[in-house]
């Protein structure tokens, strides 16, 4: 990446601020930017396009807020990446293969929501499915110069009758930007292609995306990704390592979310009054959320009241939260293709009994120094480790371990009242960037949630009674930056002062 400034990718989205505004950009003159716009067609894609929406997209954009400049310089990191990893230009031809995801049913013929395979959807922006993105290095050029394909459906009107409009390879094109786009019938022709000696596949071939798309097209490449197996498996460790950090307008996306998620929580639980059904706070919720613009909630939201918080993942949201109970809602948005997840705990009538406050206000006070920690050079495990030490101290001085623990015990004993880590890296997913470590030390541009709880089961004989059944979880969004953390969820209520004011609201 001789190219990009000398210290690394942080430096590089830095310096990428300043690439779409200046004409002398070094990066200019390795024509990263897209081949001269071609014109939106005036018809309906299979996506919101600048000329159908033009309330979503301004001119240039692919997904809003996101410009063809934005998805090229992706395209670009990822091939420079690879020319780092095949140990600079060897001479052979570099090929990385993206499937998109499938359509899924939820009753016969009736489709769920399509939802993009959110690597492809990283490097292109194409919303359709059954498609595939393509990278080639160019015969004679040295990496990271290379042509982006997409394959996608053909036009259809017998299929487009049922399904809506399909943005054809014309549209494709013009919509994202990449160099070509063929019908994905004509993928085989590449693949017949790819089968010599001096081509190396970047194909996921241990878990690929599309599971028809992969047995139609792609098995007659298993015997030579099987030949450079590092390199397969390598292409899904590569994306999240540029999907790690975030650019300055993933940034401005990830903000919407948060914002539009807290506007969310201080609606529902201004609308809490008890008894109130979890079924009522799931759908205000959701409501709220896709009344400010978000897409879909980023995943099936925990509304738990009373007991039901101690429960992980309790999505079943249908039991009745009485009069004194705490209802703990963990949620989120996607906004253009972007997330939240933010955690919230409160009384549905509006006002915390003693020992729930006392619980609540220990979470709070072990968040607000978990979140102090929250600076480049620190990793997620660090957090967890003070996280522990801070439950372990708390629960303590509530009376719920014994102060004289022996260290050995001690954490696993915290464990039982905390199973969970104290967070992971969000962006484009909710578990953003799976396979990166916990271990590596933050860096400015990540992305990450910080949710401690306290959750003590409703049979544990070895705590005192009146915490009994309660469990508190505070979760925020946060954003590394060089300087103090910047809170994405910060307009979502907390202190138990502005939450007993919102829930007692009357109108
Ligand atoms: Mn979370």
């Amino acid at each position: 990446m001789s190219h990009l400034p000398a210290r690394g990718l942080v430096a590089a989205v830095r310096g990428w601020r300043g690439c779409s505004v200046c004409k002398s950009c070094a990066l200019r003159r390795f024509s990263i930017q897209p081949a001269q716009q071609k014109k939106i067609p005036n018809r309906y894609l299979g996506q919101p396009s600048p000329f159908t929406h033009p309330h979503l997209l301004k001119p240039g954009e692919v997904t809003p807020g996101l410009s063809q400049v934005e998805y090229a310089l992706r395209r670009h990191k990822l091939m420079a990446l690879i020319r780092k990893e095949a140990n600079g230009w060897d001479g052979l031809d570099h090929t990385v293969i993206l499937l998109s995801n499938p359509t899924y049913y939820m009753s016969n013929d009736i489709p769920y929501v399509f939802h993009q395979d959110t690597n492809f959807l990283y490097l292109c922006g194409f919303q359709e499915p059954d498609s595939i993105l393509v990278l080639q290095s160019i015969p004679g050029k040295a990496l990271p110069s290379h042509k982006s394909i997409l394959f996608v459906p053909r036009r259809d009107p017998s299929r487009e009758l049922w399904d809506g409009p399909r943005s054809g390879t014309d549209g494709a094109v013009a919509l994202t930007g990449v160099d070509e786009a063929y019908t994905i019938e004509e993928f085989r022709h590449l693949v017949a292609k790819l089968k010599g000696e001096s081509n190396i596949v970047w194909y996921d071939l241990a878990k690929p995306v599309h599971t028809e798309l992969h047995s139609n097209y792609l098995q007659p490449l298993a015997e030579i990704t099987a030949r450079n197996k590092n390199h397969s498996q390598r292409i899904r460790h590569l994306v999240q390592n540029l999907r790690l950090i975030k650019s300055p307008a993933e940034i401005e996306r990830m903000k919407i979310a948060g914002r539009v998620t807290s506007e969310a929580f201080t609606e529902t639980m201004f609308a809490s009054k008890s008894p109130v059904d979890e079924a009522f706070l799931y759908a205000k919720f959701e409501f709220e959320c896709r009344a400010r613009g978000a897409d879909i909630l980023a995943y099936p939201p925990v509304v738990a009241g009373g007991s039901r918080s101690n429960t992980l993942h309790y999505v079943k949201n249908n039991q009745l939260i009485k009069d004194g109970e705490l209802v703990l809602l963990d949620g989120g948005c996607e906004s253009a293709c972007y997330v939240s997840d933010i955690t919230r705990t409160w009384p549905v009538n509006g006002r915390f009994t003693k020992p729930q406050a006392e619980l609540y206000q220990a979470v709070l006070d072990i968040q607000k120094s978990c979140l102090s920690l929250c600076s480049p050079g620190v990793s997620l495990e660090n957090i967890y480790s003070l996280m522990l030490s801070l439950i372990g101290q708390k629960l303590k001085e509530l009376g719920v371990l014994k102060s004289s623990i022996t260290d050995s015990h001690f954490f696993k004993a915290v464990r039982k009242y905390c199973p969970h880590h104290v967070g992971h890296y969000l962006g484009m997913d909710v578990h953003d960037t799976p396979d990166i470590s916990r271990s590596l030390p933050l860096q400015p541009g990540m992305v990450i949630t910080v949710e401690p709880g306290i959750y003590i089961p409703e049979d544990d004989m070895s705590s005192p009674e009146r915490f009994r059944g309660i469990g508190v979880r505070i979760e925020d969004d946060v954003l590394i930056t060089e300087d103090v953390p910047l809170i994405l969820s910060a307009d979502c209520p907390k202190e138990i002062y502005d939450i007993e004011q919102i829930c007692g609201r009357k109108s």
